[in-house]
């Protein structure tokens, strides 16, 4: 299972910022070996329980749930 978390290189290849505020980021927590850029089309944050919810990058338009921050 995995869970989107607004994070994405889509614009500029491994330069991540938060989708929803252009920031980049200033912390991280990438599983080891990732991101990865598979198959040259992952561009978007994941947490994968199959990696203990560190990152991975996925691609964009599979369907997953997703955590955001509260406020
Ligand atoms: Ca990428
Ligand atoms: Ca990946």
């Amino acid at each position: 299972m995995q869970f989107w978390a607004d994070g994405t290189d889509k614009d500029t290849e491994g330069t991540w910022i938060w989708g929803t505020t252009g920031e980049h980021f200033e912390i991280s927590d990438w599983q080891a070996g990732e991101p990865n850029h598979e198959a040259g089309e992952e561009d978007c944050l994941t947490l994968f329980r199959n990696y203990d919810y560190h990152w991975n990058d996925d691609l964009c338009d599979r369907l997953l749930g997703y955590v955001c921050e509260k406020e």
